[in-house]
């Protein structure tokens, strides 16, 4: 495969291209991963950059109906738009966004969207790597806006929000006054809440949804990273296309905000920082469970120090020194 010439298939916007770049960032064979190393290597580059938002919300909630609303109303407006998904339980559930097809089956017909379903494979750490690196061809191609959902399965959200520029918790509105089990942790990463589905007779307990979730995260902690009123929560229809331009608008008023005060920066060099350690991370980890003379040597340090004739420092620090990671 000429990687060059893909390279600059993808930055001349050729969807095609995208789309057998990504293929090729899904495999994980070994020549594979070295044509992904260059590939990305070869559109670092082009100085390109999309504003990247994470979308996450509990099944049901309404986001695939609202990428839809969402993503035609973008591209309404003349941007381009890519639609990625983090989904570790694809493999099971057949993907998060190829069920719902069906729901997103007027931006998969326009020209200047791209949607492209979680990869069908289980570990978190592969999906996240893949999706990432798909972010990173999206941008080099030019896309305005990448959107990456997620459904909240084990860390995806913490995966997600690492990822992207905005994070964005969509919610359904709840029937009584209990806040949705929506935990701490992903309050503290969301930079809007968006209350969805508020029409009809829903529209009320929407409203006093959104009203507990805007007392909740002004209880949180202040963060450098945000103007005054941010984090804000909103309510929106997905499904009557209301107050998507406004949630549009706050998007664009916060990223303004963030690139003017460096904060855009910082959080793209820290996201850099976080992905380098996650992938040495996940590489020797790798090695420790798939090269049969490290798993070879870790058996027989195992039996050594299970009879006694090894402490665990000391089998330990002899194995790490074999991995190349000291001790
Ligand atoms: N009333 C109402 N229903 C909605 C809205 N958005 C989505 N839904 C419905 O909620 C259900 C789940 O939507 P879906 O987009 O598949 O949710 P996802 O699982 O989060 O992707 C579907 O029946 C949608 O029609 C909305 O804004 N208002
Ligand atoms: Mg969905």
């Amino acid at each position: 495969m000429d990687i060059a010439d893909l390279a600059q298939r993808i930055v001349g916007g050729e969807r095609r291209a995208l789309a057998r770049a990504i293929t090729l960032i899904e495999s994980t064979r070994p020549d594979h991963r070295e044509q992904t190393r260059a590939l990305l290597e070869a559109l670092r580059g082009t100085g390109r950059q999309a504003l990247r938002i994470g979308l996450s919300g509990t099944p049901g909630v309404g986001k695939s109906t609202f990428i839809e609303s969402f993503g035609m109303m973008l591209t309404g407006q003349g941007l381009r738009v890519a639609v990625l998904a983090v989904d570790p339980s694809s493999a099971r559930s057949g993907g998060s966004i190829l069920g719902d097809k069906t729901r997103m089956e007027r931006l998969s017909r326009e020209r200047n969207a791209f949607i492209r379903p979680s990869p069908s494979q289980s570990a978190l750490g592969g999906v996240a790597r893949r999706t990432r690196e798909a972010v990173a061809l999206c941008e080099a191609a030019d896309f305005d806006v990448v959107l990456i959902e997620t459904v909240g399965v084990g860390q995806s959200e913490t995966m997600v929000a690492e990822m992207a520029d905005l994070f964005i918790l969509l919610l359904a509105p709840a029937g009584g006054d209990e806040l949705q089990g929506v935990k701490r942790g992903i309050m503290e990463m969301a930079d809007i809440i968006l209350v969805n589905k508020a029409d009809g007779d829903l529209k009320p307990a929407a409203e006093r949804t959104r009203a507990e979730y805007a007392g909740a995260l002004r209880l949180l902690r202040r963060r450098p990273q945000d103007p005054k009123a941010f984090p804000k929560a909103m309510c929106v229809s997905a499904l009557a296309e209301d107050g998507l331009q406004t949630a549009w608008e706050e998007m664009r008023i916060l990223d303004a905000w963030r690139r003017e005060n460096g904060h855009f920066d910082i959080r793209r060099a820290e996201q850099a920082r976080f992905w380098f350690g996650e992938e040495v991370r996940r590489g020797l980890l790798a090695r420790l469970d798939e090269d049969p003379q490290m798993r070879a040597r870790m058996r027989a340090l195992g039996e050594e120090v299970a009879r006694g004739g090894m402490t665990v420092a000391v089998a330990s620090q002899a194995m790490l020194a074999e991995l190349g990671a000291g001790g």
